[in-house]
Order: C-alpha cells, then sequence, then structure tokens
C-alpha cells in the first residue's frame, strides 16, 4: 500500500503520475479538509473535489479545480437574488456540493460521502478526508483571523499573512481508515503540496504525525518550491508566517524528524548538502508536472527514492 498526504492541485498532479505506475487499489491519499467551507449553505470540500476531478479526468485543466466546461448558471441567478457569489462555484460542481450537504444531513460522515462519490466518479485510488470532523484552516492577517478560503479567493491573498492556526484540530480524530492506512503502508508519500496549510493541517490532526514516525515504511516528501517558489498557490507567504525559508531548506525543516528523504528539483540541487547535513536524503530529479509522461516520471523517481532512503526519522 502506498499512502499519499495530499493538498489540491499538486497532490492530484502528483497522483495522475502514481496511478501510471502502481495499480490504484493499492493507493491511498489522505485528503486535507482544512480548506473546506459553507458556501450558500453547501458543504463544498475543495481538495477532495480537486484530487477526485483530476482521477476522473473531469477537472478544468487550467484552473486545476472545478469541472471542465462547466457552466455558472446557478451563481448567476445566485447573484440576481443578492448572493455574493465571490467563490466560483460551477452548476455540476454545485451538483456535487448539493448532494454531499444532502447526504452530511441525511448522517452520513465525509468518508462515507466520499467514497461513495469516488466511486461513482470510478476513481480506483481509496480517498480519505483527513477527519470526518470540522478542521478551519485560518490565517492571521492586519484584518484579523480569515478562513483559508477568504484570504486566498476572496481577498487575493493581499493581506499580510502573520500566522495560521487549525481551528477544530484538538477534537479531530483521523477518519476511519487513515491510520489503519499509515499502520499498513509500505511507503508514505508527502505530495508536493502546501507544507503549511495543506500537509501541515493533515499533521496537526492528532494521532497522524505520531502514526507517520511510528511507521516503518520510508517516508519521502516531494518539494512544491522550486528555485524558490512554489508552482501554484500561496506557500510563500504561508511559509514565511510561520517563519520557513521559501527554499528547499525550508520544505526539509518543515519536515525534519518526519521524512528520510526531499525528492527536488533539479534548480535546487546546490542546496542538497545542506538537506543531507541536517539528516535528510536527497534525490534531484525533474519535479515540474507538465505532461502525463513528467508526471509518471515524478512518481517513478519518488518511488525510486522510498526504496533507496535510509531511514533518517526520529523514533
Ligand atoms: N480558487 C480560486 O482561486 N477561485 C475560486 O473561485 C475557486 C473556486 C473553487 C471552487 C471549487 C473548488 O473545489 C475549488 C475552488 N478554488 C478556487 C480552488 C481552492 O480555493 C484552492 O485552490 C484550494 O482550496 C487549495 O488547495
Amino acid at each position: 500500500m502506498i499512502v499519499v498526504l495530499a493538498g489540491g492541485v499538486g497532490a492530484a498532479r502528483f497522483l495522475e503520475g502514481l496511478v501510471q505506475v502502481a495499480p490504484p487499489e493499492t493507493i491511498a491519499a489522505i485528503v486535507n479538509t482544512g480548506d473546506d467551507m459553507v458556501f450558500h449553505g453547501l458543504h463544498v470540500s475543495p481538495d477532495i473535489d480537486i484530487v477526485m476531478y483530476t482521477l476522473a479526468g473531469i477537472v478544468d485543466p487550467s484552473q486545476g479545480w472545478g469541472i471542465r466546461d462547466d457552466t455558472t448558471h446557478a451563481l448567476s441567478m445566485l447573484a440576481t437574488l443578492g448572493a455574493d457569489p465571490w467563490f466560483k462555484l460551477g452548476d455540476r460542481d454545485l451538483a456535487v456540493h448539493i448532494r454531499r450537504t444532502e447526504l452530511l444531513r441525511a448522517g452520513w460522515t465525509l468518508s462515507q460521502v466520499t467514497d461513495s462519490f469516488r466511486r461513482a466518479l470510478h476513481v480506483g485510488i481509496r480517498l480519505l478526508p483527513m477527519s470526518d470532523e470540522p478542521v478551519a484552516t485560518e490565517i492571521s492577517t492586519p484584518v484579523g483571523w480569515l478562513h483559508f478560503q477568504q484570504y486566498l479567493v476572496q481577498r487575493r491573498a493581499r493581506d499580510e499573512a502573520l500566522g495560521v492556526r487549525f481551528v477544530g484540530i484538538e477534537q479531530a480524530r483521523p477518519a476511519p481508515g487513515v491510520l489503519e492506512a499509515l499502520h499498513t503502508a509500505e511507503v508514505i508519500v508527502i505530495a508536493p503540496s502546501n507544507p503549511v496549510v495543506s500537509i501541515g493541517t493533515i499533521l496537526a490532526v492528532p494521532g497522524v504525525r505520531d502514526a507517520i514516525v511510528a511507521s516503518s515504511a520510508p517516508v519521502v516528501a516531494v518539494s512544491p518550491i522550486i528555485a524558490g517558489a512554489p508552482v501554484k498557490g500561496p506557500a510563500a507567504p504561508l511559509m514565511r508566517a510561520v517563519g520557513l525559508e521559501v527554499s528547499v531548506r525550508g520544505v526539509a525543516a518543515c519536515y525534519q524528524g518526519l521524512i528520510d528523504v526531499l525528492v527536488i528539483d533539479r534548480a535546487d540541487a546546490d542546496l542538497s548538502s545542506d538537506i543531507r547535513a541536517s539528516g535528510i536524503d536527497v534525490a534531484v530529479t525533474d519535479t515540474l508536472m507538465r505532461g502525463p509522461a513528467e508526471k509518471r516520471r515524478l512518481a517513478e523517481a519518488t518511488l525510486d527514492a522510498a526504496r533507496t532512503a535510509k531511514r533518517h526519522r526520529s523514533y
């Protein structure tokens, strides 16, 4: 079993490569739900949907989120009725949120809903929300604490980020299957996702970090930072907000004691010795994922790095 800790777009693209090199039924993704938010009364789970739509082959390729060729009639009507539709939910995407909310209200858990949806959309890998309890990632800014989606989408990350918190994390339990997957994993991969607000949230769920540290499986992370900048998203200000350098060194520092090996891009090869000095092995490859061949090569390189990794993390 290969277990992947996953955020949104970067993780989804990595998983597209992984399903080319390993049977989907041997892969489980533990997905961040700290970005979840209620819009127009509906439960939206962006990272679960991004991964699910991508692996189902229906994601909007230009955005990396939402459904390809979706329309926005419902959103236009909501605006006519006085709502502020700052979060762009397409019509087919809305159907997913309506059905998810309907099932949650009927007593299903988020894990059950997610499993039912991924099967309906013929996604072969298991998708495990990190928790069935609500967790909200919030960013401290000069105008106060903002939900991650308000910070990123509504206010376009224009506020200075001063800190990060995960509201509800103390009460959150790992969703069914999460700890079992980590205990039985042969390889644990941290996808190239935001280390602070995607992976950091999953690791903050009580029991998850300990389960990874206790696992006998090699743990390999793929850096989402290439040449000092993230490929997508607000990793730079959020890494700075928690005192991390925006570089592969900062990614390594974030995962210190947790990972055995970090996969970095050729552009960052000169920083390999710094990372090795911190006790983490390094694998250098091309990490930018444009097409299917590049995704596949990154997945292969990541599994190779895991196979040859020596154990570095603390017990
Ligand atoms: N990101 C945006 O930048 N603008 C949007 O309007 C937006 C809508 C949206 C709707 C559904 C969905 O699943 C994702 C959506 N995203 C949007 C992406 C999302 O905010 C973030 O990329 C993830 O939460 C980060 O992983």
